[in-house]
């Protein structure tokens, strides 16, 4: 029976999605035909989808109830009207730009506050984060703590900005030459780790003194919430609707994919308070993905993005999501499963480096780890490490990451604590017969974003 400490799910069931499993001899020939790649894996072909978090939510019964309510002018929709208001009162920013999804208004960022050869630091990169800073000439620059790098070590806000490392580059390029600070609530590839509202209240002051602006990655601001809630100082009587406020009350701007805590399928925005900027980036939109009162998005869409994120911040989602995950994630260490620490907000990280000790970095463990999980188990996650990491943009040589992880990301309000239960003990079986993982090598390499697209051979 479950622990008290898990609540049960505080929604109920009201339509479902059928799964299927494939036998394991089907599943060898999928991953062969899918190059060793979980990205190349037909869904049908799934049985529990923990590739990603991202536009894989279920939608609640309001939701879908809104997208009949969708108005699809081509200017001027009032379902436009409602999420720029929700956005406003949640975030408390004086602008927001609809785009198609979070890469969409990354790209209109990056084009419109980076000059070629300025630096972008930030709290470790992200895969497309990073991609559109370095095609608009920027540099990116690490300046999250040491700890994040590190799966064993426990630290509460392991997304936080290392104030020193922030303080060192300023020193050597001069605040000039900094673009922005990009800070992201939770960390990804960190293991969705949190960033704590002192972190972002230092940030802010070390960044006035340099009159450097900062813009956050909102993509899973509401998990960072649920995080600061629980273990900072001070807040745990104040409303998770409270500290994401309180939390963009330091930024200048911010980035959303709303594909994660937005509680939809697609879309994303862009927000500011500086208005040059955002009568610039009105203009850009309507270049790249289309009018500012819909940026990519249909109107039933944003009904429905408006609706998710009045859910995301109520106290039982969120505390339920979190503690889906932790469910996951403490079965795998109560058994031996090497996994990042604390477990974050969006997903479970196994650590593939000690997980497959025999397997050199240059020899794609987590990438094989990935492929071995779908081929015994059917469970579909995601490589986040030296594939993930890509090529330096100017030497050409792998970016070696110290972080070799797969990630086990459970979509929002889809799987059940049953669903956990046949992960767990998937990962537990393959853990006991680790070392007859065989390392990968590249057959086809992409130039841009590898990951997605890439194929692999066994060794
Ligand atoms: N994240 C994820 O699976 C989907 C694409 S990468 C495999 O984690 C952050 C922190 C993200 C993110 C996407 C984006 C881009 C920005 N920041 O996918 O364009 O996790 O909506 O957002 C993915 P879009």
């Amino acid at each position: 029976m479950l622990d008290k400490k898990y609540p049960a799910e505080p929604y109920r069931i009201k339509s479902v999605e059928y799964v299927k499993m494939i036998n394991k001899a089907e599943r060898e020939k999928v991953i062969k035909e899918a190059g060793y790649n979980t990205f190349l894996i037909n869904s049908e072909d799934v049985y529990i989808d923990l590739l990603t978090d991202s536009g894989t939510n279920a939608m609640s019964d309001r939701q879908w109830a809104g997208l009949m309510l969708g108005d699809e002018a081509y200017a001027g929709s009032r379902n436009w009207h409602r999420l720029e208001k929700t956005v406003k009162e949640l975030f408390g920013f004086k602008h927001v730009i609809p785009t198609h999804q979070g890469r969409g208004a990354e790209n209109i960022l990056s084009t419109l506050a980076i000059k070629k050869g300025q630096y972008t630091p930030g709290n470790m990169y992200f895969t497309t984060t990073r991609y559109h800073q370095e095609a608009n000439g920027g540099i990116f620059h690490d300046i999250v703590i040491d700890e994040a790098h590190d799966t064993t070590i426990h630290h509460p806000f392991k997304g936080n900005i290392c104030l020193k490392k922030l303080e060192d580059l300023i020193k050597k390029v001069g605040a000039e030459q900094i673009a922005y600070v990009c800070l992201a609530v939770t960390v990804n590839l960190a293991g969705g780790q949190p960033v704590s509202i002192e972190n972002m209240k230092a940030v802010r002051k070390l960044c006035d003194k340099h009159k450097i602006k900062i813009f956050y990655d909102a993509t899973r601001c509401v998990e960072n919430a649920y995080f600061i809630k629980e273990r900072e100082k001070g807040y745990a009587n104040k409303s998770i609707k409270e500290i994401v406020f309180e939390m963009f009350s330091y930024a200048d701007g911010c980035t959303m994919s709303g594909k994660k805590d937005c509680l939809t399928n697609i879309g994303g925005f862009l927000c500011m308070n500086d208005e040059e900027m955002f009568l610039r980036a009105k203009e850009l939109v309507v270049v790249f993905e289309g009018m500012p009162s819909y940026g990519g998005m249909t109107g039933r869409d944003m009904e429905a993005m408006a609706i998710g994120l009045e859910e995301s911040v109520q106290e039982e989602y969120i505390e339920h999501r979190i503690k889906q995950v932790r469910y996951l994630g403490e079965q795998l260490l109560a058994a031996g499963v090497p996994i990042m620490e604390p477990i974050g907000g969006h997903a479970v990280f196994l650590d593939a480096r000690r997980f497959c000790p025999h397997l050199t970095q240059e020899q794609l463990p987590a990438q094989a780890l990935a492929a071995r999980l779908y081929v015994e188990s059917g469970v579909r996650s995601m490589e986040r490490g030296i594939v993930s990491a890509g090529r330096d943009i100017n030497t050409g040589k792998n970016h070696a990451p110290k972080l070799e992880l797969v990630r086990l990301t459970i979509p929002r309000r889809v799987y059940t604590y049953a669903h956990m239960d046949v992960v767990a003990r998937a990962v537990i079986d393959i853990h006991k017969n680790s070392k007859s993982i065989r390392g990968l090598k590249f057959v086809y390499e992409p130039k841009m974003l590898r990951f997605f697209n890439a194929r692999f051979e066994e060794i």
